[in-house]
């Protein structure tokens, strides 16, 4: 046996495996070879000894589980990059230090397979997903290699099998001439991560079949179109189906079905039976169409409430599992998301079943991305070259050929981020001519010549309008045919609202324009889980990494941790925020009209599986609640309904009157129980906080500086001071999209120094009601800063503070002689910072939560009574940053270790609004110069901020930076809080 060349550097596709199949279940039986595997690791192809591994001498070797990455698995150490690189860009040539993972398992073939055979049948040797390059072995003999990472291949492997002791073997590249076209966004994470299976096939068998539902809205009524690979018996015992269908292509007439939606996911299960074999699969009754530049499913238009998902998980990586699958699904339901993009590549199978089944709309991505070449102007992309035409064309035909049976896959996308050229249409030809079911997308090529939506990523809420408007222009002056059609399509925001850190900012603003324009058929968050891996640390406790964390000499950070969820599936403020803004009902509840407006936004159905409860809390107090009769409204309707008596609100209270109106699911559904909250409108009226006749303190309870010795029963250890800067969240360490050439929001401060100011306590006096301190505070070097003056009294319930806070000087680059750029320095917030003896214990509060907002991300909070424990105080960003805040704050306990003080707003412009309070472990310094969550130190004091303002925080990682009508440019106010003992 001559020794096999690893060819890892050659244009084209995988060879010897047979021609990609659709994704049937199938009675025919099956043998997972999932379990341990003999592994061994050389460092690259060069180096992978041609010994006698291939027929199973695997002496001295090590063992690894199978589906699973190596470098995961103890051999190696993940690495991350984005757009950039790992390895120069010399296709199809990989770098030489490239490591050749391989794998050997012994196996006997179970009899079920074995009876199959003997009778005549076949077996094939199945893999779903192997990084990045494989040659397959069987007993010695190489049947082919594989291309695509994410792509199943399946190699006939009858005449090769002995049955038993029969030695499997796979030899593994991590990187080949396939890294070219898979430069996704994530951890390069190689090896057969994805399962291993022989499979049976039987003489006479289904050996492939395509089964799908189409419904016409227009008479109520379905057809089942088969295509099949033999004469078959189709039967749909639901529907009274039952009869034979030829090989090749037929139509089935359905009769009067229940249609598939997100909304109304029906499934009827669908078996094709030979006397060999039954193949069954569940089938939803759905059209999609782009109708006049609306995207429509079953005649109606949809709006598409999206994330985009990567696989991951923070201890295996892309190895898929049933649970976590499920959990992100469930999670996404539970939170008004009705569709999801599989970036960048085919998810595992499963994945699809999960959504058929839940009810989520899919735009099914190919495994392709070649966005290293922007770093070369995309010169050489192979997206434009010839020579690649089979290898792209091979990725789409195994996407959309296993996963063509699935309702919910609405869209079939070409990739992600490959530039334009003639594969990308010959991937979009081979689709028209394989399936019209579905749409086409792509977003890297912005003239949609090949597609049937029009897509972008990250373009401005302006931007979008003008999309929206059908005024949107990217050849001006060639307003031709093809422009003139891209005009007509439906708009699809492929990436929007980048949820990196505290983020993201502005997401309300783009919903508002979806909502407003016919055209615009909605958007995909990026995205929706962190992809942080975990790590033991050097105290034995889980820690999560980065790029960089792993020694890569080429990395991109923490931008691999962006997600709406964390890496554990932790729900972040943005998911709260944004299932907010896309919920499927809007209630706006109008107090003085004693009625409420409710607007049904599903596409479907109508409002008569929710259940509307109000519910009155007069400071804190439930004092009347209710069930409304709600007439059903219809999909995408409006309805007023009336508030019943009881159900008012009135001025008098002294924190809040509150009326909130809670949508609810009536009954429980796969995805949420019974009473699952899916939409809430609220009305508030602020109360009117009293406070008794002043005097001025008692001098020793303050320092010489005119600072309060202890607030409540809590030590003071640093301040009260005024603060207007953050710990820079990631949006404020990149220049938004809109402001590319300006330097990024946290450049600006340093630069300000607004993160180092000094205070200069100008005057203490007393007078006969108050203790009235005088204090400029300003930056080094410059003279602009804050003055404020502090009147502090001691009133029967406790210590008042009044303050008044003046901006001084100017608030702009106007000192940098010649600056290119004018900028202003907006602030971050306004507010007072304290830092009070002991470690945060947690805090109640009056405001609007549970959890943080800040003014860009305030849909998902309520107002309430909440109490938020020491875990829940702020946001575990797995690079620390600012977090936390609680807006419309009238009155809170804050609670450490040492004691505890309530404050409350009892004066000033805050009086309606509130204040937003902050309570933190640690403070400003020591979050914006810890890299990572798991190395901040174990709190000893509590940091708290009481802001009259504070600014957005935009998505400017990609994207927008915070919109103006969000920012917090230099201003002057004035407020007083009481503080007392608690
Ligand atoms: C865009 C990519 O499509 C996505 O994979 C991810 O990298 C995201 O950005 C950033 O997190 S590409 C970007 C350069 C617009």
């Amino acid at each position: 046996m001559s020794a096999p060349v690893f060819d890892v550097a050659r244009i084209g596709p995988g060879e010897g495996s047979i021609a990609p199949r659709t994704r049937l279940t199938s009675d025919a039986p099956t043998q997972s070879l999932d379990g341990r595997w003999r592994f061994r690791l050389s460092p690259s192809p060069a180096l992978a000894p041609h010994d006698g591994w291939t027929a199973g001498d695997t002496d001295g070797w090590d063992e690894i589980a199978v589906p699973a990455h190596w470098n995961m698995s103890g051999f190696g150490t993940p690495a991350y990059s984005n757009v950039q690189f790992p390895f120069p860009i010399d296709p199809p040539y990989p770098p030489d230090e490239n490591p050749v993972g391989d794998y050997v398992r012994r196996i006997d073939v179970d009899d079920a397979i074995r009876q199959v055979t003997d009778a005549g049948g076949r077996v094939l040797l199945r893999f779903d997903g192997i990084e990045s390059a494989a040659d397959v072995f069987v007993n010695g003999t190489r049947l082919g290699s594989t291309r695509g990472s994410r792509l199943t291949h399946e190699f006939d492997v009858t005449d090769h099998l002995t049955g038993t002791g029969d030695v499997v073997a796979v030899r593994v590249a991590q990187f080949s001439d396939g890294t070219y076209l898979e430069n996704q966004d994530m951890w390069w994470l190689p090896g057969i991560f994805r399962s291993v299976t022989l499979l049976a096939r039987p003489v006479g068998g289904i050996d492939d079949a395509v089964v799908t539902g189409d419904f016409d809205h227009e008479t109520g009524r379905g057809a089942v179109e088969v295509t099949t690979s033999a004469d078959a018996v189709l039967e749909i015992a639901e529907l009274g189906i039952r009869q034979g269908v030829p090989a090749g292509r037929s139509t089935v007439d359905a009769g009067e079905v229940g249609p598939w939606s997100a909304e109304t996911p029906r499934l009827y299960t669908a078996t094709l039976r030979t006397a060999s074999e039954t193949v069954s699969v569940r089938i939803g009754f759905r059209r999609v169409r782009a109708d006049d530049g609306v995207l429509t499913l079953n005649g109606r238009p949809i709006m598409l409430r999206g994330v985009n998902r990567h696989e991951h998980d923070p201890d295996r990586g892309r190895v898929h599992t049933t649970e976590l699958a499920r959990r992100d699904l469930v999670l996404m339901k539970q939170h008004n998301i009705n569709a999801v993009r599989t970036s960048h590549y085919p998810p595992h199978a499963e994945l699809l079943d999960l959504a058929d089944e839940l009810g989520l709309y899919v735009i099914d991505e190919c495994d392709l991305e070649t966005h290293e070449y922007e770093y070369v102007s995309w010169r050489g992309n192979p997206s434009d070259d010839p020579a690649w035409e089979a290898s792209f064309v091979d990725r789409i035909r195994r996407t959309v050929t296993r996963d063509r049976t699935h309702p919910s896959v609405i869209m079939w996308s070409l990739g992600n981020e490959s530039g334009a050229g003639c594969n990308i249409r010959a991937m979009a030809r081979w689709v028209r001519e394989n399936d019209g079911t579905r749409l086409i997308h792509y977003e890297g090529d912005h003239s949609s010549r090949d597609t049937d939506v029009y897509s972008r990523m990250y373009a401005s809420h302006d931007e979008v309008r003008r999309i929206g408007e059908e005024a949107d222009e990217i050849a001006p002056a060639d307003i031709g045919a093809a422009e003139l059609r891209r005009r007509s399509l439906p708009f699809v925001h492929c990436e929007f609202g980048h949820a990196m850190g505290n983020s993201p900012g502005g997401v309300k603003e783009y919903w508002d324009l979806y909502e407003r324009f016919p055209r615009l058929a909605g958007g995909f968050i990026w995205e929706w889980i962190e992809h942080a891996i975990a790590v033991e640390d050097e105290h034995g406790r889980r820690a999560f990494r980065y790029g960089g964390d792993f020694g890569e000499s080429v990395h991109d950070h923490n931008f691999v941790i962006d997600g709406l969820i964390s890496a554990d599936r932790d729900v972040r403020p943005g998911l709260v925020d944004y299932a907010a803004i896309v919920a499927p009902v809007v209630i706006e509840v109008d107090a003085a009209r004693r009625r409420i407006r409710l607007q049904n936004r599903y596409d479907h159905v109508d409002t008569s599986h929710l259940a509307f409860r109000w519910r009155r809390e007069v400071d804190g107090e439930t004092v009347a609640h209710g069930e409304l009769t709600v007439p059903a409204v219809g999909p995408r309707q409006r309805a007023e309904v009336p508030l019943p008596d009881e159900a008012r609100v009135v001025s008098g209270s002294s924190v809040a009157d509150v009326l909130t109106v809670d949508a609810v699911l009536r009954e429980g559904t796969s995805w949420a129980s019974a009473g699952h909250v899916v939409a809430t409108g609220q009305h508030v009226a602020a109360g009117t906080p009293r406070v008794g006749q002043a005097s001025a303190p008692e001098p020793d309870e303050f320092d010489r500086r005119g600072r309060p010795l202890r607030l409540g029963s809590l030590g003071v250890v640093d301040g009260p001071g005024i603060g207007i800067w953050r710990a820079p969240t990631d949006n404020d360490l990149f220049p938004g999209w809109d402001e590319p050439t300006l330097p990024p929001m946290a450049e600006r401060w340093a630069l300000a120094r607004i993160d180092r100011m000094q205070t200069r306590v100008r005057s203490v006096e007393s007078d006969a009601a108050a203790l009235v301190v005088d204090t400029r505070v300003g930056a080094p070097s410059f003279d602009s800063g804050v003055d404020a003056l502090w009147r502090w009294s001691t009133v029967p319930e406790g210590l008042l503070l009044e303050l008044d806070l003046r901006s001084i000087g100017s608030w702009d680059n106007s000192w940098i002689e010649k600056a290119p750029f004018s900028w202003t320095v907006d602030w971050a917030r306004l507010g007072i910072d304290v830092t009070f003896a002991g470690a945060p214990v947690g805090m109640e509060f009056a405001g609007y939560g549970p959890g943080p907002s800040y003014p860009d991300t305030a849909s998902g909070v309520q107002f309430g009574w909440f109490d938020a424990g020491a875990d829940d105080l702020v946001t575990p960003h797995v690079r620390p940053q600012e977090s936390g805040s609680r807006r419309g704050v009238r009155t809170a306990v804050i609670r450490t270790t040492e004691g505890g003080v309530r404050v409350s707003v009892v004066g000033g412009e805050a009086l309606d609004a509130g204040v937003a309070l902050t309570v933190s472990p640690w403070d400003r310094t020591t979050l914006s110069t810890t890299s990572h969550a798991s190395l901040l130190p174990t709190p000893t004091a509590t940091h708290v901020s009481i802001d009259i303002a504070q600014s957005g925080v935009g998505t400017a990682t990609c994207g927008p930076g915070v919109l103006p009508r969000h920012r917090l440019p230099a201003r002057d106010a004035s407020f007083a809080l009481l503080f007392e003992t608690a």
